[in-house]
């Protein structure tokens, strides 16, 4: 998976700048902490032991995982295609499964009618032959959620991270971070969730085990911590500084309105800052995460998405609705919301770039 992650991941970044000391420009700065010895307890289940990289059959397991993931819903769509005639029932029948696999009402009635379209231009007669034209046909719609992490056009690249509570915002900041670091990239992790010692140190776990700087503070506004973590940065000459920020809903606005804060702030200590806005979904939420989407989106503004635990019973078809929102926010002009990422399991390795035919497949097979 590295070398595909280095394909994919990286535009041509400096070579940078050796590290100069910290600069102290914030009367709330916290001097950058030297990265914490780890608590064995709270050792993250992803990592026992510093992993070499992976080697290339490793995309190929993460597939079967994907696919194990997705089985149940994907089994219930292959399902539809066992029968030998092409009529109203399998259409009908096909309707319910992407229902079922929570792709929502919408894009199940573009997949529908673009897969009858399919059939009619290609004469298609067997099931079999159905089967495969919706996988091109869910391909092309999940097309525009791929998309490739810019690292290195700014220095730092700042990224901050939300999403609701326990989605895996912390885990896979951990896993990119190992990723990044193991491609010689100088990152900073900025804990902002001040507010639970636990995910303070959660994220030093990692920060330790990736032989990355952390910035953290006890208590106290989140986006100072941002802050201090951008100065950082760019006086250390960090390539990537990474805000993890606390779980919420949407619903709570005061919560909302912290994030929003981090936002601004995160802007104020570097002009055109946070350069990524990610939000991190459980992927075993279904449309649940389609509404976390939308709301993040209008709070905080997404530049892009990471999906976790495709590897439970993961109805992954709540892809096929974000993916026609996106459409719908590109024919408007605006900017895609790609899927960086998706996690399948809790290893290193388990946090995978986003392909549509892949996933296409997966969900089918
Ligand atoms: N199976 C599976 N588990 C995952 C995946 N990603 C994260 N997890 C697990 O989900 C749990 C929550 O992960 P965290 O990274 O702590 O989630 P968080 O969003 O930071 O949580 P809060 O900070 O409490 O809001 C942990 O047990 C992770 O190991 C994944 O892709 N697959
Ligand atoms: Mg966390």
């Amino acid at each position: 998976m590295f070398s595909f992650l280095r394909r994919k991941l990286f535009s041509s970044s400096p070579a940078p700048e050796p590290a100069p000391e910290l600069a102290q420009d914030s009367p709330a700065a916290e001097p950058v902490a030297a990265p914490t010895p780890p608590d064995p307890t709270l050792l993250p289940a992803v990592v026992t032991a510093p992993e070499p990289a992976p080697a290339p059959a490793a995309r190929g397991s993460w597939l079967q995982k994907l696919k194990a993931g997705l089985q149940r819903t994907g089994s219930s769509i292959a399902q539809v295609f066992t029968g030998t005639k092409i009529d109203d029932a399998l259409y009908e029948e096909l309707e319910a499964a992407l229902l079922m696999a929570d792709a929502g009402v919408g894009a199940t009635e573009y997949l529908l009618e673009a897969l009858k379209q399919r059939v009619k231009d290609t004469r298609c007669t067997d099931p079999a032959g159905v089967k495969a034209l919706l996988a091109e046909v869910l391909a092309e719609l999940l097309a525009p959620l791929e998309g490739a992490l810019q690292i290195g056009a700014t220095q730092p690249t700042v990224m901050m991270v939300a999403g609701v509570n326990g989605a895996g915002k912390t885990t896979s900041i951990g896993k990119l971070t190992r990723h990044l670091a193991e491609q010689d990239s100088k990152v900073l992790l900025a804990a902002a969730d001040t507010f639970r010692a636990a995910a303070r140190e959660q994220l030093a776990v990692w920060a330790d085990r990736n032989r990355v700087e952390i910035v953290s503070q006890e208590g106290g506004d989140p986006a100072a911590v941002c802050f201090d973590a951008v100065s950082a940065g760019k006086a250390r000459g960090c390539d990537v500084v990474i805000a993890d920020t606390a779980g919420r809903l949407a619903t709570q606005l005061h919560l909302m309105d912290e994030l929003r804060k981090i936002r601004r702030t995160l802007g104020r200590a570097m002009e055109g800052a946070p350069h990524e806005v990610l939000l991190v979904v459980d992927g075993n939420t279904g449309q649940n995460a389609f509404t976390q989407v939308k709301a993040f989106d209008e709070a905080i503004g997404l530049t892009g998405l990471i999906v976790t635990k495709l590897d439970g019973t993961a109805k992954g078809g709540v892809l096929a609705a974000i993916a026609l929102w996106v459409r719908e926010r590109v024919a408007q002009g605006k900017p895609a919301v790609p899927v960086y990422f998706i996690g399948v399991g809790e290893k290193l390795e388990d946090l995978q770039t986003f392909s549509a035919r892949e996933f296409a497949q997966a969900l089918l097979s």
